[in-house]
């Protein structure tokens, strides 16, 4: 008999006690930016230095952070089950894999690559826009940051489909459940069999789907759960 297969998402709570900023709680990111002037490819056209601003801004506050117990209980998780674990985030930070997950997909992108919006290669982010380097494979200029706005598809959609069929346990951690795809996750988890489990600071707007749920600091109940 194969082990329990898990899928865990993550979103921007996990990160809030390494003093990440999240995006909608009072203290979020977007409370001194319109999401809209922030995260659509139509507000990066109409003005790329303001949005390439908030995220140099956002990277550099990266080298100030440091994983904590929830990202490292994770990483012991996936340490114990190997193959039968999959991590998929929602964050740009790179936290989790600076605490040791390894079987992990960035479905919004990474902070630290750039999408070359002319071949769309994506490449190690090297300095600001001012100084950034032409594209490695195709010679333009024509870097934008690697992250997925609204409107756009997220990163490898079907490997997270599969995953979730086959998952045993679906467990969702730090997200409000605002955004689709990943607020849908517990739904096609559920369709196909998984016990689903939700641990966020609170109910989430999603918390009904779940069939269980744990409320508190992710620092906290999540390594209580992985132990
Ligand atoms: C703690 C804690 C602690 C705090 N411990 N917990 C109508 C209906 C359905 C969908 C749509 C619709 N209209 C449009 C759509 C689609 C749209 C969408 O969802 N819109 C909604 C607003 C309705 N989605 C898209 O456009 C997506 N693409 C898409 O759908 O393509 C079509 C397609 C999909 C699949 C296959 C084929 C085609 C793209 C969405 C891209 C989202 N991008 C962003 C920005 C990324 C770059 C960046 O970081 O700047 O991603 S938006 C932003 O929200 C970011 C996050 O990853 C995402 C989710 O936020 P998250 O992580 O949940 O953070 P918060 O702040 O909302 O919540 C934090 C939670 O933590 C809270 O609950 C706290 O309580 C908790 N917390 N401290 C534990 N210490």
């Amino acid at each position: 008999m194969s082990a329990m297969r898990i899928v865990v998402l993550t979103g921007a709570g996990i990160s809030a006690e390494s003093g990440v900023p999240t995006f909608r709680d009072s203290d979020g990111l977007w409370e001194g930016h319109r999401v809209e002037d922030v995260a659509t490819p139509e507000a990066y056209e109409m003005q790329p230095g303001v949005v390439q601003a908030f995220y140099d801004a956002r990277r550099a506050a990266l080298d100030l952070v440091e994983p904590n117990p929830a990202h490292a209980a994770l990483a012991r998780l996936e340490e114990h089950l190997g193959d039968d674990f999959l991590l998929v985030t929602q964050n740009i930070d790179d936290l989790h894999e600076r605490a040791g997950s390894q079987r992990l997909i960035h479905m919004h992108g990474e902070l630290k690559k750039a999408l070359c919006r002319s071949c769309g290669r994506r490449s190690e982010w090297l300095g600001e826009l001012s100084d950034l380097p032409p594209c490695p494979a195709c010679g333009t200029c024509e870097l934008r940051p690697d992250v997925v706005w609204f409107g756009e598809i997220p990163y490898r959609m079907p490997e997270i489909e599969d995953a979730l069929a086959e998952a045993d346990l679906f467990v969702s951690i730090g997200t409000s459940g605002a955004v689709y795809p990943a607020a849908g996750f517990v739904q096609v988890a559920r369709a196909y069999g998984a016990h689903t489990l939700e641990l966020n600071l609170v109910p989430s707007e999603g918390r009904s789907m779940f069939h269980e749920a744990r409320h508190g600091r992710a620092g906290q109940i999540v390594p209580e759960w992985v132990e």
